[in-house]
This record gives structure tokens, sequence and C-alpha cells, in this order.
């Protein structure tokens, strides 16, 4: 059987109704999902790996630094590497020392119960960088996590880090891992953006429909059909029997 680990993206008080201030709708839809796949009864993970948006207040993709620009508005910015792309603003979220930043309480329980086996992926770290894939992050102590240094707060954060030599990847590969099990929020940003570097990094990659939801439906349903498309497997979100399939899929 080839090493899998799980995935779980965003999973935070900012991305959940009901008083996240990007709350992603029905969100809260995946934590039994969630819980039930952090089941040691159940499960046998090798593996996971939760990521953490955890911005400045100063963050690039925060509406509030571009008065009189509103959330959900896009604009062309130039980031701190100098490269000019179209931002989708958003309402101030996942502010480093804020509630809404924080994992899901449960979850954080759950993912107690699994010791050394759990690391975070912490990302959008930096003021003046977009970061939505958890492998754009950097690996910490889930336990005592580290805070981000100056390299990845505000200074010149260097050349982009293709998902191949991304500190994620790294650690897969460290560990044996050849598949990756992906869950949480939100599917057409994190989410797909995690499958598709997790694709590109050549891992045999299954997004699980039950146990993720999205922002726009239209982004959502494209979103599944890209990551189908560059051969990685999405489980539908109506499938009664995911876990078979998962189990199949794993073996
Ligand atoms: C996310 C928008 C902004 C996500 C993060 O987790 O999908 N979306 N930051
Ligand atoms: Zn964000």
């Amino acid at each position: 059987m080839s090493k899998t680990a799980f995935l779980i993206i965003d999973v935070q008080y900012d991305f959940l109704p009901p008083s996240g201030s990007l709350a992603v709708p029905d969100g809260e839809a995946i934590l039994p999902v969630i819980h039930d796949l952090l089941d040691q009864s159940k499960w046998d993970w090798s593996v996971i790996v939760a990521s953490q948006d955890y911005h400045p207040q100063n963050h690039i993709s925060f509406a509030s630094n571009h008065s009189p620009h509103k959330p959900f508005e896009k604009m062309t910015l130039t980031d701190a590497r100098g490269t000019s792309y179209e931002q989708a603003l958003w309402p101030d979220h996942c502010i480093q020392d804020t509630r809404g930043t924080q994992l899901e309480a449960k979850l954080v329980e759950d993912l107690k119960t699994w010791g050394d086996k759990v690391k975070l992926a912490r990302k959008g770290t930096h003021e003046k960088l977009e970061a939505y894939s958890a492998f754009e992050g950097y690996i910490t102590s889930f336990q005592t996590p580290d805070e981000p240094t100056f390299e990845q707060t505000s200074a010149d954060p260097g050349k982009t880090v293709l998902p191949k030599q991304s500190p994620l990847t790294i650690y897969l590969r460290e560990k044996g891992i050849e598949k990756v099990v992906i869950v949480g929020l939100a599917t057409d940003f994190c989410v797909l953006q995690t499958a598709l570097s997790a694709i590109s990094a050549s891992f045999d990659t299954l997004v699980l429909g039950p146990g993720i939801r999205g922002i726009s439906p239209e982004d959502t349903h494209k979103a599944m059909q890209r990551i189908e498309s560059l051969g990685g497997t999405v489980v539908d979100k109506g499938k009664e029997n995911w876990t078979d399939i998962v189990k199949q899929w794993m073996k």
C-alpha cells in the first residue's frame, strides 16, 4: 500500500459560518466529514498537514489596504517579486493573533490525538504576496508553531518556489508519501491551488467533494473540472459511499 497524506486546508473560523469574515456558504457541513477522517479506529494516515491562512494586517489581498476599493472587486497589483497580477480583493481575514485565523476547536482536538504525525503549513504571511496553495507555506510544528521570520513577512522573498521544490513537497517526499487526500475551504481558491500544486509535484491527488465547499458555485464547478482534467481524482459531493471510494483509491 502506498503512503497517503491527509491535507486539511484552511478550516479556520474566518472561513466558517456563522461569524467568519469570509465565511464559505455551508462551510460547516465539512466538519463531520473531517471528524470522521480523523478517527484513528477507521483511518491510518502516515502524515496529516493542516494549512492555516495567516496574514499580517497590511496584507496585499485585503480591500481595506486599497481604499476606496471594496471586497470582491478585482484589481491589478504588483507583488513583492515584481509580478503584476489580478488580485481578488478580500475582506480582512485570518489575521495573525485573532480568533479568525484559529483552526476550528474540534478539529484541533482531533488533530492532537495524532501526535507528531501532524504538521502545520502557514501561508500568506508575506505582506506583499498572495498565497493560496498549502505548497506555498512553511512547515512548522502543530503543537508549538514557529511565527514567520522577517523573510516570510516583509523582506524580499526571492524567487518563486515551484511545487516540486516547495517545503511541503520536500516534507512529504521525506516521509515517503506518494498520494494526497485533500479537504477544506475554499474549493475555488485554496483547495484548488493546493490540488494543482500537488498534481504538478507528481502526487497522486484526490479531492473529496463531501469535505470541501466553495465561495462561488460557478468557480467551484470549474475548479473540480480543472482538477480532473489535469489528472486528479474528484469524488462528488453527493456520494454517500465516499468512505469506500477513498479506501479503494488509497490501496
Ligand atoms: C482563501 C480567499 C482568501 C481560501 C484564502 O482559503 O480559500 N480564500 N484567502
Ligand atoms: Zn487569505
